[in-house]
C-alpha cells in the first residue's frame, strides 16, 4: 500500500482534508490494517449497491439530499450483511478471526476496493464498477487467514472523459483523481459542522442540502446503474428533497424522531439548519 499511503500523506500535506482532523490521526495506520487488527493477512473487500430510481423535486423550496442518505444508515445495513458473511466464513474456516469494517475503521476503503478488483478509482475519486456504476458503498472484512485472491484489478475506464471535473460547480476536483474537500459541497454540508459554509461553496450550492451527487450524476458509467434489491435503501418520506423552511425551523425532538437510524444524523441538527438557511439565503440573492 506504499503508493496509496504516499497519496494519502500528500493529500493531508496539501490540507485537502479541511477540518476533518480525524483523517490526520496516524495516516500510516490507515494504510496498514495490521496496525489495528493484529494478525490481519487478508482483506475481503465488498461493494453494496444502493441505487434506487427516484429523482429530486425541482421545487426550489426543497433542498436536495444526496442519494446515499435517502434510506436507512448504510453503516447499519452493511455491517449486518458483513457480520453474516463473516459467520459463513467462520463456518468454512473454523478458528479464523475476522474484523468487520464499514467506514468507521481507519482503513482506505477505496484503495482496497481497487486492489480487490471491485472497480477503478474514477477521476471524481469514487470507485466505479462496470456492473453498478459508482452507486456502491464499500466495506471490508479483515481476516487472520491467508486467502488466495482471484480478481485482477479492473483497468481505469475513465479515458479522456472529464465530465465530473467539468460539472463540479466549485472546482473541488482540482485535478483528475484529486479532491480538495475544502471546496466540496459534500464536505461543506456534511463534515464542516462548526463553521459557516465558505463563500465559494455557499454561492454554488445548486440546491444541495445534504451531500452532493453532481460528479456521479454526470458520469457516463452510471448509465449501468441497477436498482438495488435492498429495500432499506428506499427513501424515507421527505428524504429525497426536504422542505427548506421546515428544516430550518426543526426542533431537537423532531430531528431525533425524523433521522433515527439515518445517515443524515452526521451533520447534526445545527449543521442541517445552517445548510437550509444557506439555501434560503441563496434564493433571496438570485
Ligand atoms: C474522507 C471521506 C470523504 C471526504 C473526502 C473525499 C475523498 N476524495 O476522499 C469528503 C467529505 C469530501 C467525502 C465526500 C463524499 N464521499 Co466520502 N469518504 C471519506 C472516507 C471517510 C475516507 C476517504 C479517504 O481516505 N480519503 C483520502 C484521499 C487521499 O483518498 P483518495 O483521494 O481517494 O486517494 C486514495 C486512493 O484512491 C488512492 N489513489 C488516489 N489517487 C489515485 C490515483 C490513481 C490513478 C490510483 C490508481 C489510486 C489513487 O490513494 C489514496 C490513498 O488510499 C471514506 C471511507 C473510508 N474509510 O475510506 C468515504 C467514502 C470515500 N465516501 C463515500 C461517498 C459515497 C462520498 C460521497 C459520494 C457522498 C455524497 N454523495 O455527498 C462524496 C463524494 C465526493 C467526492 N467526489 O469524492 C464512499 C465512496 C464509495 C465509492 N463508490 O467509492 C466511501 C468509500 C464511504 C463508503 N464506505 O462507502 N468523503
Ligand atoms: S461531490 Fe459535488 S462538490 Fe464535491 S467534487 Fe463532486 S461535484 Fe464537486
Amino acid at each position: 500500500m506504499e503508493e496509496e499511503a504516499e497519496r494519502l500523506r500528500e493529500w493531508l500535506r496539501l490540507g485537502y482534508h479541511g477540518a476533518m482532523r480525524w483523517m490526520e490521526r496516524d495516516p500510516d495506520m490507515r494504510s496498514d490494517p495490521r496496525s489495528f487488527f493484529e494478525g490481519a493477512r487478508s482483506v475481503v473487500s465488498v461493494a453494496l449497491n444502493y441505487y434506487t430510481p427516484h429523482e429530486h423535486d425541482p421545487d426550489p423550496r426543497k433542498g436536495k439530499v444526496s442519494r446515499y442518505a435517502w434510506g436507512d444508515d448504510y453503516h447499519d445495513v452493511a455491517r449486518e450483511k458483513l457480520y453474516d458473511l463473516l459467520k459463513r466464513i467462520e463456518e468454512i474456516v473454523p478458528g479464523v478471526r475476522g474484523r468487520v469494517c464499514v467506514d468507521t475503521a481507519p482503513i482506505l476503503d477505496k484503495a482496497w476496493a481497487v486492489r480487490a478488483g471491485i472497480g477503478w478509482l474514477g477521476k471524481h475519486t469514487n470507485v466505479i464498477t462496470t456492473d453498478f456504476g459508482s452507486w456502491v458503498f464499500l466495506g471490508e472484512i479483515l481476516l487472520d487467514a491467508e486467502l488466495e485472491f482471484d480478481e485482477e484489478p479492473v483497468e481505469d475506464h475513465c479515458g479522456t472523459c472529464t465530465a465530473c471535473l467539468d460539472a463540479c460547480p466549485t472546482g473541488a476536483i482540482v485535478e483528475p483523481y484529486l479532491v480538495d474537500s475544502n471546496k466540496c459541497i459534500s464536505y461543506a454540508t456534511i463534515e464542516l459542522r462548526d463553521e459557516a459554509i465558505p463563500a465559494q461553496v455557499s454561492e454554488n450550492l445548486g440546491g444541495w442540502l445534504y451531500g452532493c451527487d453532481i460528479c456521479q450524476d454526470v458520469c457516463p458509467w452510471n448509465r449501468f446503474r441497477q436498482e438495488t434489491d435492498e429495500t432499506r435503501f428506499e427513501p424515507r418520506p421527505g428524504n429525497v428533497s426536504r422542505d427548506l423552511d421546515e428544516t430550518a425551523a426543526m426542533d431537537h425532538a423532531e430531528y431525533v424522531e425524523t433521522f433515527r437510524k439515518s445517515a443524515m444524523k452526521r451533520t447534526k441538527l445545527e449543521g442541517l439548519k445552517r445548510n437550509a438557511r444557506a439555501l434560503i439565503e441563496a434564493q433571496k440573492t438570485n
